[in-house]
């Protein structure tokens, strides 16, 4: 077997199962060489090095970025392609109407023929990889084979990936297969295959992040949410971030966003001047795995090693730990290019651009200089606020769940459910305005149950009566709130300043678990006044503090008329609770 390693150390021997389904992708593919990872920085360092040489990777100004690169996609592959994203149950019913649903037999029998000599002439990069500290028993394990070095190397820094992984994989003997081409990358010739009763992926087609880094959204969610049904625990698109009070006390809350809303920097947190004593650690900035613990909390688990993060609106300002976080080792995807080799984006206070994220000179009228779904790649161990919790085998209890979306109206800024199953139904109404991180339109408002509309493996109805199964099991259940950082008063200016002040509601929702913030029934649910967020500092009329806080009946009355109309197409299989908790609320508005 030829390498194309500096490294020539073959892991094929260390687990029969995964030798022989690359065997079997091999004779498949034919690829010019096969290629196993180890996991080492001298191999990331390496496939960099090569993919430097063969121009599709550029190396930053090395005095200002060090370590950095840039990679431009295909202009046509730029986000995930929701419409080309299959779940392939035996039952169609299984998948449900959340999901696009083929035939497992009639799926592989496509992929079959597109994967047939997709890679002659490449290299066959194996990747074992751990979700989730290799030493965890919530971790769990995959293997991908892909043809791109580009996907090879974000897979090393997301992941934890190499031998480590093999050695667990050999002795568990199980793990999610996960085989991806980039193809010809052509948007007509681009499918990505789930097969959650085999475990196992097949994408083709795209090289950008969720189609193709397989660990993250396919394995972390689309899988893991059907394993995790199985056995009894949650995976979530969710960020996990510690916070410790100034009297030293830390707490974990997970929060699930849709993509592009801000769930990195709200992992990355950095709290205002005017709360003192306040400090932010974070734990994951995209998915959760959570597991019921004996002692009846839940347990959560980020699997992922690094952040793909959304670039533009990166500065100082808005995130500092993130704009400090990526000067270094960090592989940039369709951002801009200054005269002097440096990233640049939207959002940036200075530099100009020369080079746009197509490669062209930059000019003002044929669009943003970076794209708008621009990302950073970096470990998670450059992020200045990691809490060392991450590594923890055992994960960290979790106090407070928040889900959240992209509103102009309706959501006030936070509230309360009144309990796990009215918290199920609250989750499961989120609706946001669509971002560039999926292919389509941007700024159109559809319903994101848990954030999960794109990642969910199965049924939400399945889904939201296992959420429902898994709170009723938790002696003691974590709260669950509601959040909208993007209220808009009439004129479509935000009237939450956002970033580090979101630290003021998530402070209320740690007082309000230890029983000792106030909140008012609204119908909607349990919100604060304005007297019982810390507000010392805040730079926010009264005015737009009310109206943030403010429940609209009249809206409210629509949005239950929505959510039901929504609920119903899950017929039968929606759990009457969902029902009931929506009539209780209905009625609560009066
Ligand atoms: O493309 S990813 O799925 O990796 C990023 C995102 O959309 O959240
Ligand atoms: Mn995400």
């Amino acid at each position: 077997m030829a390498t194309a390693s500096p490294l020539p150390t073959p892991l094929a021997h260390l687990s029969r199962p995964v030798a022989e389904w690359v065997e079997s992708v091999r004779a498949l593919t034919e690829p010019a060489e096969v290629y196993w990872c180890e996991g080492t920085d001298a191999e990331r360092e390496a496939l960099t090095a090569r993919l430097v040489r063969d121009g599709e990777l550029t190396r930053l100004d090395p005095e200002t970025y060090p370590g950095c690169h840039l990679y431009r996609s295909s202009p046509s592959d730029v986000a995930r392609v929701e419409h080309l994203t299959y779940i392939c149950t035996r039952s169609q019913e299984d998948a449900g109407p959340n999901n696009n649903w083929m035939d497992p037999e009639a799926a592989h029998g496509k992929m079959r023929e597109l994967f047939r000599g997709c890679m002659r002439g490449r290299t066959l990069y194996v990747i074992p990889y751990c979700m989730g500290p290799v030493s965890s028993p919530l971790a769990r394990c995959g293997v991908e084979i892909t043809d791109s070095a580009y996907v090879a190397i974000n897979m090393l820094i997301m992941t934890h990936a190499g031998r480590p992984a093999l050695e667990r994989i050999a002795h568990e003997g199980c793990f999610v297969r996960g085989l991806h081409s980039t193809g010809e990358l052509d948007p007509n010739r681009r499918f990505i295959m789930h097969f959650p009763e085999e475990l196992s992926i097949e994408s083709y087609g795209s090289g950008y992040g969720g189609n193709a880094l397989l660990g993250k959204k396919c394995h972390a969610l689309r899988i893991a949410s059907w394993q995790a049904r199985e056995e009894g625990w949650l995976a979530e698109h969710m960020l996990i971030v510690g916070l410790q009070n100034p009297r030293g006390e830390t707490h974990y809350i997970a929060a699930a966003f849709p993509s592009a809303c801000g769930k990195t920097n709200l992992a990355m947190l950095i709290p205002p001047n005017s709360m003192p004593g306040w400090k932010v650690f974070t734990v994951g900035d995209d998915i959760a795995w959570l597991h019921p613990g004996r002692d009846g909390r839940l347990w959560a688990i980020n699997p992922e090693a690094g952040y793909f993060g959304v670039v533009p609106g990166t500065n100082r300002e808005t995130n500092r730990n993130a704009f400090d976080m990526i000067r270094r080792d960090t592989l940039f995807t369709n951002v801009a290019l200054t005269a002097d080799n440096q990233p640049w984006w939207e959002g940036l206070p200075s530099g100009v651009p020369r080079i746009d994220w197509r490669g062209r000179p930059y000019d003002a009228a044929s669009g943003p200089a970076a794209h708008p779904n621009s990302r950073f790649t970096v470990s998670a161990r450059r992020n200045p606020s990691y809490s060392p919790h991450t590594d923890d085998p055992r994960g960290v209890p979790i106090s407070a769940i928040v889900f959240g979306g992209r509103r102009r109206e309706v959501a006030p800024l936070v509230y309360e459910a009144r309990d796990w199953a009215h918290g199920v139904l609250v989750g499961a109404s989120v609706a946001s305005e669509t971002t560039a991180a999926a292919v389509g339109q941007v700024g159109v408002v559809r319903r994101d149950p848990m954030a999960m509309q794109p990642f969910c493996g199965y049924n939400f109805a399945d889904y939201w009566r296992h959420w429902l199964k898994v709170g009723a099991g938790l002696a003691n259940p974590p709260r669950l709130f509601h959040v909208n950082w993007f209220r808009r008063d009439p004129q479509g200016k935000f009237l939450w300043p956002g970033f580090g002040e979101n630290l003021r509601v998530l402070a209320w929702m740690l007082e309000r678990c230890a029983g000792k913030a106030q909140a008012i029934d609204r119908g909607i649910g349990l919100l604060p006044r304005p007297e019982d967020l810390n507000t010392a500092g805040l730079d926010v009329e009264p005015e737009a503090l009310s109206a943030l806080l403010s429940v609209d009946t009249e809206l409210w009355r629509r949005e239950v008329t929505e959510t039901r109309a929504y609920l119903s197409q899950y017929g039968e299989r929606l759990p009457r609770e969902m029902l009931s908790e929506l009539e209780r609320t209905a009625s609560g508005l009066g």
